[in-house]
């Protein structure tokens, strides 16, 4: 059986699940079968399809790459959006509102306003948050990355930065990614790129979790990164780094697998191992950044076998997290087309998330809620001591 870590997120979940209007032939159970009290097989959400204690999770797009585009930010703005983010997911997650450039513009002041609108959208809610991200290379205000402090200046303002923004949400923030991407794809540190740790020492990275640890003690702390999917060299090298913090008691809770996938690219079949062995070390381990991204055809529409290819890379990504009972949260980066960063970034590549700009569901986002589904409906089944679980598909 799953293992049920987050209490507070099973009890309001579970609050949701209470069975759907009875008495209606079209809202009860098929013909034959009786409505568990706590039967997810009838959810068309996603929140509520998914298994007790599993959070499911989205991007809330805003900043980065937005500020660019020529609409207005989409979820201050955008009320459809802001409509199925609520229905749909349990889990939210600013996807640039909490870095550095937005979050403290300048070096002695913090702009915390558009992430204190979304925590406060997640308690009404009743979503879980991922704090992203306090110790990175990137998106990086430039009074830090162009200033001329001391290293002892420098890491007086990383300690103050961690100890503000984390004090400000303590309580609120379910996960942290408190260093990402601090690995190079061959597994060396950017000991060039990354400000702190060519400036600070590789030592600097556990001082960040200490200080996010006692800045909130009841936040998981994560490592993050991309391509970290399969046991490669970059999640070797972090790997050995969790065992040495450990070793020497730096609070770190978790390791997290983004999973910017593409079809481009054979899926990454030892996705459970790798999660299994970060779990066997006794941390949590979550998907944090889930798309699939594809090369489009000329027209811009998707073959049926793209779509295909696609749901099944969602899917088989659920199920590895599935499948490790330390992995209880799954996060898609942003949930619609609409506002995705891949056709920004990748030239001629789209079509990443599981609805269309137009909001329509794709193959994968079916994908997802029928495995949800299958997961929380074998979870009853052990819970009630029955036999009658069949193994996912
Ligand atoms: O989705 C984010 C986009 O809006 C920003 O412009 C971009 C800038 O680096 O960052 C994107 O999010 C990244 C995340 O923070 C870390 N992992 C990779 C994500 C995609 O680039």
């Amino acid at each position: 059986m799953r293992s049920i870590r987050f209490a507070t997120v099973a009890l309001a979940t579970a609050a949701l699940t209470l069975p759907l209007v009875t008495g209606s032939a079209a809202a009860g159970p098929p013909a034959g079968r009786t409505a568990a009290p706590h039967s997810h097989a009838q959810h068309d959400r996603l929140r509520e399809a998914a298994p007790e204690g599993f959070v499911v999770g989205s991007a809330v797009a805003g900043g980065g790459h937005h500020l660019e585009q020529d609409y207005p930010d989409p979820f201050t703005y955008d009320r459809e959006y802001r409509k199925v983010l609520a229905r749909q997911f349990s889990s939210v997650s600013p996807e640039n509102q909490m870095k550095w450039d937005h979050i403290h513009p300048e070096r002695d002041r913090y702009d915390f306003r558009q992430a204190d609108a979304i925590v406060a959208f997640a308690r009404h809610n009743k979503q879980v948050v991922r704090g992203h991200t306090l110790l990175w290379h990137s998106q990086n205000p430039e009074w830090l990355e162009q200033g001329d402090f001391s290293k002892a200046e420098l890491r007086a303002i990383l300690r103050e930065h961690i100890t503000t923004v984390v004090g400000r949400y303590a309580g609120k923030i379910q996960q942290w990614d408190v260093a990402n991407e601090i690995f190079d794809d061959q597994g060396e540190l950017r000991t060039q790129d990354n400000i702190w740790i060519r400036e600070l020492g590789p030592g600097i990275v556990a001082d960040a979790f200490r200080w996010a640890h006692k800045a909130d003690p009841r936040a998981k702390l994560f490592f993050n990164d991309y391509n970290v999917e399969g046991v490669n060299a970059k999640s070797d090298a972090y790997h050995a780094l969790v065992q040495d913090l450990l070793r020497q008691g730096v609070p770190v809770d978790g390791f997290s697998v983004q999973g910017h996938l593409s079809t481009r690219y054979g899926f990454p079949g030892d996705l459970e191992d790798n999660l299994s062995r970060f779990d066997a070390l006794g941390l949590e381990t979550a998907v944090t950044e889930l798309d699939v991204r594809m090369d489009l055809p000329e027209t811009g529409e998707p073959t049926a076998e793209q779509q295909r290819k696609q749901a099944e890379y969602y899917q088989r990504t659920l199920e590895a997290c599935l499948a490790v009972d330390g992995c209880n949260s799954f996060t898609i980066w942003g949930f619609t087309d609409k506002y995705s960063w891949v056709p920004v970034f990748f030239e001629g590549e789209g079509y990443a998330n599981v609805m269309t700009g137009d909001y329509e569901r794709k193959p994968a986002f079916y994908a997802l809620r029928d495995t949800l589904r299958e997961a929380a409906r074998e979870d009853d089944c052990e819970k009630r001591g029955t036999r009658h679980g069949h193994g996912r598909t």
